[in-house]
């Protein structure tokens, strides 16, 4: 009924009726009180009124039932919308397992957007209809926001650090997606639309911009040499990259670590801040040479040496250092 509506736009991911359900009991408990509040004030208004010039009121100090009343209902209400909410924000953060990645960077005034499998997009994102698809979001210059209202989903997109959003979407078409934090002057166009397609669609579109890209992995190969980490990490002057994402790293002052999106990009961006056990800080700061677009580029690479044969005992050898 409520959808009828044309206050919201139409849902298009599985959680969106979740958003709306939560969002219709908390306008609705709102109004609901908002009008119990207006009501009263008159009937009150009516009903007490001063009937005669020299009238006194009888003077009440307190009635515990009803404090306990207007104390207690509230709570419970209140308690209700917590639980319910935090459920939903635990179910919106966690994306499935079995995700499909596509790696987000925002610049005033525009979306970047890097598929693993190498086509790269601005303002623009093409998505399967029913399959999960998780971003790996971050910012180049200022806070920004990654929207897509149809599908009940925001997320602040950071400098200096990688947020994540999931959905999956129901409906195939196209639906508008903006940044929801004001950046600047251009904020108001900063905006696209997200593309859903069916999967032999969307297979077609990908294999389609595959043949002028090469993969995301590929690209940061061609970084790790052209940027020159291959003279240490290909020669033992620094730990090589076999293995070593999602591995524990153990660093110089006996904190371990998991070597995740996170650890790597401060790894390139700030070395000396987390130094491997057993290694010299020699490495130089890649801050202001590396783009997002080219960290999220070696990432990818890195990730791809993970599940290369030996990559177990790389890791078990990095955790015996
Ligand atoms: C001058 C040599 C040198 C160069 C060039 C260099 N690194 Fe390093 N790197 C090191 C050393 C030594 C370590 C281990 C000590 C440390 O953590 O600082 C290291 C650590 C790392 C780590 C953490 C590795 C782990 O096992 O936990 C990452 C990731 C990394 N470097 C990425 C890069 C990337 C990407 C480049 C190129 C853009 C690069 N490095 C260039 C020397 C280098
Ligand atoms: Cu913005």
């Amino acid at each position: 009924m409520l959808c009828l509506l044309p206050l919201l736009p139409k849902q298009a991911s599985t959680v969106a009726p979740s958003v709306d359900h939560l969002l219709w009991f908390v306008i609705g408990i709102s109004v609901f009180f908002t009008a119990l509040i207006f009501l009263l004030l008159l009937v009150f208004a009516i009903k007490y009124r001063r009937r005669a010039p020299d009238e006194v009121p009888q003077q009440i100090h307190g009635n515990i039932p009803l404090e306990l009343t207007w104390t207690i209902i509230p709570i419970i209400i209140v308690i209700v919308i917590f639980v319910w909410g935090v459920d939903l924000f635990v179910r919106e953060r966690r994306a499935p397992m079995d995700a499909v990645h596509v790696y987000v960077v925002g610049k005033q005034w525009m979306w970047k957007l890097q598929h693993p499998e190498g086509p790269r997009e601005i303002n623009t994102l093409h998505v399967p209809v029913g399959v999960p698809v998780e971003l790996t979001l971050t910012s180049q210059d200022v806070i920004h926001d990654f929207a897509v209202p149809a599908f009940r989903i925001k997320t602040d997109v950071l400098p200096d650090r990688y947020t994540t959003e999931w959905f999956t979407a129901t409906r195939t078409g196209r639906f508008p997606l903006y940044c929801d934090q004001y950046c600047g002057t251009f904020h108001s166009e900063m905006r696209g639309d997200v593309i859903v397609m069916t999967l032999p669609q969307y297979e077609t579109w990908l294999s389609g911009e595959m043949h002028h890209t090469e993969t995301m992995a590929a690209a940061g190969e061609k970084l790790y040499e052209s940027y020159g980490c291959i003279t240490c990490h290909g020669t033992g002057k620094a730990p090589p990259f076999v293995g070593l994402y999602g591995a524990k790293v153990r660093l110089e002052g006996g904190q371990t670590v998991i070597a995740d999106d996170r650890y790597i990009r401060q790894s390139i961006l700030d070395p000396s801040s987390q130094v491997v056990l057993g290694y010299k800080p020699i490495m130089p700061t890649f801050q202001g040479q590396i783009s997002e677009d080219q960290i999220l580029q070696i990432i990818a690479y890195i990730q791809s040496l993970a599940n290369t044969p030996g990559a177990q005992g790389a890791e078990s050898a990095k955790e015996t250092k």
